[in-house]
């Protein structure tokens, strides 16, 4: 949408400079700190964009010019980051690549041409370091979607899901176990140069042996049981765009008794649409992909690992329709959202 604007006000660096304009943003991002109630009971503090997590869907449409404008209300230099976009190095978001910096309590207007359609996100640029507070650990994470001129429309409803987790600490906990997820054939190319950032790492001094663990793993900003259910009717198809926004860790979603057509993995189209029980994203990555909703319940839809690290199918979804099983579950470690068709309303029993 495109408005008239009396001009328009630019702060960077302390400067305040009036930009002539004669155009309303199509959005508008203000990254705040923020608290975000992923729980009945817990709120995180994080820097988010509008005061929300995840950050507002942004929808632009192919070929089609847009214009955003990004307000940076924290005491830090940000960059918004247009992940999967093609788009110039002053628009992209990416220091290295020569984008400069929103300052803080500053703001950009970023004008271009979103492209290529599909599912795309945005999401800060700032390098975190050890900061456990800063960069991609707090709470700065929105999808986008390009509508592509010619959208096939081989859906009911379409659905975007953030995967995300909070309150992120150094454990020598250890990761799940990720070996099954390991190629038949390694590339000795990518396994050589991952030797040698470690030799790099350890060559500098860099402690040995931490993980990043988090308290909390939510999809949307809501932990197990806190968000709204999906709720859909039989035989509807939903496509479902799931990013991983996490920092670090690869993430897992499944959906019991249902699989999931994949159309376009990192927001581009797939030559062949394989059916999967399950899927995998690293972090940033991005997988569309579509579930008919064949079978009436309450299901789970969530990730396959549970503190244990174990994969526990049966503790983690019920097929009787009425209320989900949290046997041996820690929903605060787990990720999970309700989908399905209920046919009474879910029973919630008190978790702790
Ligand atoms: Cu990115």
């Amino acid at each position: 949408m495109f408005g008239l604007a009396s001009g328009f006000i630019s702060k960077n660096a302390g400067r305040v400079e009036v930009v002539a304009s004669e155009e309303a943003a199509n959005y508008t991002l203000r990254i705040l700190a923020a608290a975000v109630e992923i729980g009945k009971t817990e709120l995180v503090s994080a820097v988010t964009y509008n005061g929300q997590f995840p950050g507002p869907l942004v929808r632009f449409k192919e070929g089609q010019p847009a214009v955003v404008d990004v307000h940076n209300d924290t005491d830090r230099p940000e960059q918004l980051h247009w992940h999967g976009q093609f788009v110039s190095t002053d628009v992209d978001g990416a220091e290295e690549e020569g984008t400069p910096f929103i300052a803080a309590h500053g703001m950009r207007r970023f004008a271009f041409t979103p492209k290529p359609a599909g599912f795309r996100f945005y999401h800060t640029h700032n390098h975190a370091g050890v900061d456990l507070h800063a960069g991609q650990y707090s709470g700065q994470v929105g999808a986008v979607y390009i509508e592509p001129k010619h959208e096939p429309g081989n859906f009911d409803r379409e659905v975007f899901l953030v995967m995300k987790e909070f309150e992120p600490s150094l454990s020598r906990g250890g990761d799940m176990a990720m070996d099954f997820l390991a190629p038949a054939d390694e590339v000795k190319a990518l396994k050589d140069a991952g030797e040698d950032a470690m030799k790099m790492s350890l060559a500098k001094g860099t402690p040995h042996g931490y993980e990043v663990g988090y308290r909390y793993f939510t999809i949307n900003g809501k932990m197990f049981g806190h968000g709204e259910p999906i709720r859909v009717k039989r035989g509807e198809r939903v496509l479902f765009h799931v990013v991983n926004g996490s920092a670090t860790e690869i993430r897992s979603l499944a959906l019991p008794g249902h699989r999931f057509k994949v159309l376009a993995l990192d927001g581009n189209p797939v030559p062949t649409q394989a059916e999967v029980p399950v899927l995998w994203l690293g972090t940033a990555e991005r997988i569309s992909a579509i579930v008919e909703m064949k079978y009436p319940g309450v299901w789970v839809m969530g990730d396959l690992e549970t503190t244990t690290g174990d994969m526990e199918w049966a503790s983690w979804w019920s097929s009787q329709g009425t209320q989900v099983r949290r046997n041996g579950l820690n929903h605060r470690r787990f990720t999970g959202i309700i989908c399905g068709l209920a046919r009474r309303r879910l029973r919630r029993k008190p978790t702790k």
